[in-house]
């Protein structure tokens, strides 16, 4: 039978991640399109057609005829058409998408970059490096802080600004920051890894499945 949701992605790409992240806590099966980046399948009329940008991942809703881009809308739709994850009410939903936003501003950029630059991805000059190290840890303090004095992003439960902000950080020691300076991100990390269904970020499938 075919399943409702198709993901599109990457097993290295952390917006993939995300969204694998969240399918598998909310317990949904999904099919897997596994697109070859290095040959440009992103970019290809196929592949534009489904996501504009021409970026991973997309998800196929079939059962709502969409078909998504942004790691963090697309957390958004699931977390609405599933009822999970989308917090006690407005209030925490708001403070999710506050915490979403300000993921793609202030932390995924240095981490994912100086990944990238260390698996061999991306070549940035050392005064860049230096800056997403300075940015990386500013950000990373501040995300400390606010896990020191609350279990969870948005309120009394993992909503989906957990599971955004944990597919940065679950990352970030790749990306060669030391997250035994961050006792409070560990111990939240420790919270995630213990939700059922949880996945690691290198437990995306690796090739495409029906
Ligand atoms: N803000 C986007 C970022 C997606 C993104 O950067 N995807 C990367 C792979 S990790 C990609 O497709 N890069 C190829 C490109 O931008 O051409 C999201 O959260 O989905």
């Amino acid at each position: 039978m075919s399943k409702r949701f198709t993901l599109h992605g990457f097993w290295l790409s952390g917006p993939t991640y995300k969204v694998g992240l969240m399918l598998s806590l909310c317990g949904e099966d999904f099919a897997y399109q596994s697109l070859n980046l290095r040959a440009g399948e992103h970019k290809a009329p196929a592949f534009l057609a489904k996501n504009r940008f021409g970026q991973v991942p997309v998800l196929e809703d079939a059962e709502a005829g969409l078909a998504l881009c942004q790691s963090a809308a697309i957390l958004e739709h699931l977390a609405s058409t599933l009822g999970k994850f989308g917090g006690a009410g407005a209030a925490d939903l708001a403070r999710a998408r506050e915490w979403m936003f300000w993921d793609f501003d202030r932390l995924a950029g240095p981490i994912y970059r100086s990944r990238a630059q260390r698996f061999g991805i991306r070549a940035f000059n050392q005064p860049i490096m230096e800056m997403y190290w300075v940015e990386g840890n500013a950000a990373l303090k501040v995300l400390e802080q606010a896990l020191a004095a609350s279990d969870w992003l948005a309120g009394a439960h993992p909503t989906i600004a957990d599971i955004d902000v944990y597919g940065v950080v679950a990352y970030a020691p790749q990306a060669g920051f030391d997250l035994g300076a961050y006792p409070a991100i560990s111990a939240w990390m420790g919270r995630m890894e213990a939700l059922p269904g949880f996945i690691a970020s290198d437990g995306l499938p690796k090739a495409s499945r029906p």
